[in-house]
């Protein structure tokens, strides 16, 4: 006869790893966090599984680059300007798909694009996704991302898609987050309730929280600069360089914006992007780089400015608009604008 186990009154099994609570995995946290929403329909809530999905078949890719013909590039440029990487390609792909199968979403900006796309559906939401950020790390291995702001369409469905519906400030997000393809895969979002991260646990094929109710120290001890562009500074922009090492800051900058935003909302830091002799207007992109991390950023407590506003009340002209970008810990960020105001 089989003889029953009792796990609560058995110590050694109930503190082994076998017996530990795996938390809560992404699916149900949505769903238990769905009337937060300011229209609870559950559409919402599926888009972000859709993304969530997407992220899993690119991170799977990702693991794999090395031993099947992923990395490289295409041949050709995107409307950044970059050289297209076969994942770059891959990465829009996947996630395009997910989207236009979801149907929530009924139109698409994406870096890969030079236009929106119209995914011909009745979605309520519009995204504007960088599905491959940081490219350029992927032949070496280190760790790139996945960037995406969901907007409310402001036109009713069944209508032309308007440039109301895709030229929105940073403001208007309903959510935004990030997939960090990293030591291990992370996604962080936020819905204007605070900021979670969830980690990819690869052999149950779910994300589970790992990181409730995210802040970002209020003071930090981390500078990320590309310092090889210093000559091309302006100079308040040197000075609060120059401040930065006066103040025995660390420099750490990975090259892959999501990286380098997660480490400093972890550990406290700042992230900058000035407007360099190259580029003027700063390089990164405000719809679908910079408005996500600014939305993230202040819902976990810190600061995203373009050195004169607030990131989000930024109102984009054009899809690829560019802009000067200064995230992370509060403090930081106020002290880097006074040297640059
Ligand atoms: P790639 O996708 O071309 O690698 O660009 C990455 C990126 O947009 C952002 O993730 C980095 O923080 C930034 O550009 C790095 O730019 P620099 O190489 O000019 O420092």
């Amino acid at each position: 006869m089989q003889r029953s186990i009792n796990i609560a009154s058995t110590p050694s099994i109930e503190t082994s790893r076998i017996a530990q609570s795996i938390g809560t995995a992404l699916d149900r946290f949505i769903k238990n966090n769905q009337n937060q929403f300011a229209y609870a329909s559950g559409e919402l809530s599926q888009l972000l599984r859709d993304i969530a999905l997407a992220s899993k078949v690119v991170n799977r890719e990702v693991n794999k680059a090395g031993l099947i013909d992923l990395m490289g590039a295409v041949g050709s440029q995107n409307m950044a300007g970059d050289e297209q990487q076969k994942l770059d390609v891959l990465a829009n792909i996947r996630f395009t798909r997910a989207l236009a199968k979801g149907g929530e979403v009924c139109a698409l900006v994406s870096e890969e694009s030079e236009s929106f796309v119209d995914l011909n559906n009745e979605g309520k939401y519009v995204i504007a996704i960088d599905p491959l950020d940081g490219s350029s790390n992927i032949d070496v291995n280190v760790s790139i991302g996945t960037i995406f702001s969901i907007y409310r369409r402001k036109s009713p469905v069944s209508t032309p898609i308007r440039e109301e519906d895709i030229l929105q400030l940073g403001s208007d997000q309903v959510a935004a987050g990030y997939v960090l393809y990293g030591s291990s895969t992370m996604l962080v979002y936020t819905t204007g309730h605070g900021v979670n991260g969830f980690t990819y646990e690869p052999t149950l094929g779910e994300y589970f929280l790992s990181h409730p109710h995210m802040q970002m120290p209020a003071e930090g001890k981390i500078y990320s600069i590309n310092e090889g562009s210093y000559n091309s500074f302006a100079e308040p922009v040197k000075r609060y360089v120059q401040h930065c090492k006066d103040q025995n800051y660390t420099a750490r900058y990975i090259g892959s914006l999501v990286a380098d935003f997660h480490r400093n909302m972890l550990k406290g830091g700042i992230y900058i992007y000035p407007a360099t002799a190259k580029d003027k207007f700063g390089k990164l992109r405000l719809m679908y780089e910079c408005n996500a991390l600014a939305y993230i950023a202040e819902q976990a407590g810190g600061m995203a400015s373009d050195g004169e506003q607030r990131i989000l009340d930024i109102k984009p002209g054009s899809l690829h608009q560019r802009t000067a970008f200064y995230v992370g810990s509060k403090n930081m960020v106020e002290t880097a604008i006074a040297y640059i105001k």
